[in-house]
């Protein structure tokens, strides 16, 4: 299970922690439906900022370890938090984006799909179909996760007898709790973060250290 961490070292700025802000901003004052409802365009401006900053990262170290440890391993799910598609890029493939990605927008009315590409240069995208407003595929505070990735993601935990968790800070729920439902399940839980998390307190093993440097080192070629 990842977060935000992980694609630092890519580039990507996390949500919290020191260097952790969006363009001087909270993720709890941009990323919500409310936000979106007082005024779309500064929302837009925010995410086509963020799609600037997406364009020239690349997978690190960390996702490419991930991916090899897909490779070695029988059963896999690769639940992500972040939105950012590096870890497809650097070849995972059993990926549940259980936070939207964003790729995509879709219709806030209808909820028709376009790739982000095709509407981005517009101040205000709207739909093709209705006319309505457009947002990205991400889930927003307040959102509820995408059922599918939900369901997915319950099912990987129920199976799950050994949970590596890296990059992520452990306070957005529902995924914070995911650890410990695995924990009940009897998985052995390993951390890889720079620092102590609320996860921590519960894992077998917290490996301390950028997960880019860290992961290779635990997951080996
Ligand atoms: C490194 C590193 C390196 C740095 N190497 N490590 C129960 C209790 C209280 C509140 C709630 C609750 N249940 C639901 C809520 C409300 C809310 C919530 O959790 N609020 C909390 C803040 C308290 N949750 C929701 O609203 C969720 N929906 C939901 O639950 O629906 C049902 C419901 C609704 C209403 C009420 C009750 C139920 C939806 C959450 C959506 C989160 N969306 C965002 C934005 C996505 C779109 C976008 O990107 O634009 O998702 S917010 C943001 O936080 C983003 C992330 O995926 C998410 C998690 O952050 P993450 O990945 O952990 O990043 P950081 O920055 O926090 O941490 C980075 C970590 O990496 C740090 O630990 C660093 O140390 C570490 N690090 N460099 C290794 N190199
Ligand atoms: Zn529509």
């Amino acid at each position: 299970m990842t977060g935000a961490g992980v694609s630092a070292e890519s580039g990507v700025p996390t949500f919290r922690g020191a260097e952790g802000l969006w363009e001087g901003r909270r993720a709890e004052d941009v990323a919500t439906p409310e936000a979106f409802a007082r005024n779309p365009r500064d929302v837009w401006d925010f995410y086509r900022w963020r799609l600037r900053k997406l364009a020239d990262v690349k997978p690190n170290p960390g996702h490419y370890a991930i991916a090899r440890l897909e490779q070695k391993s029988e059963h896999f799910w690769l639940i992500t938090q972040n939105i950012d598609g590096l870890h497809a890029a650097a070849g995972s493939q059993n990926v549940i984006e259980i936070h939207g990605t964003i790729r995509f927008v879709r219709c806030h009315e209808c909820h028709s799909r376009r790739d982000i590409r095709e509407v981005i240069d517009e101040e205000l995208p709207r739909c093709q179909k209705c006319d309505g407003l457009m947002r990205p595929a991400v889930v927003w505070f307040g959102e509820m996760l995408p059922p599918a990735a939900l369901n997915a993601a319950h099912e990987a935990i129920q199976r799950c007898d050994f949970m590596l968790v890296a990059g992520t800070s452990g306070v957005v729920e529902p995924v914070a709790s995911f650890s410990y439902w695995a924990k009940n399940n009897g998985a052995k839980i390993i951390e890889v973060n720079v620092e102590r998390t609320p996860i921590s307190s519960i894992a077998d093993v917290s490996l301390f250290g950028k997960s880019g440097e860290v992961l290779p080192q635990l997951i080996g070629d």
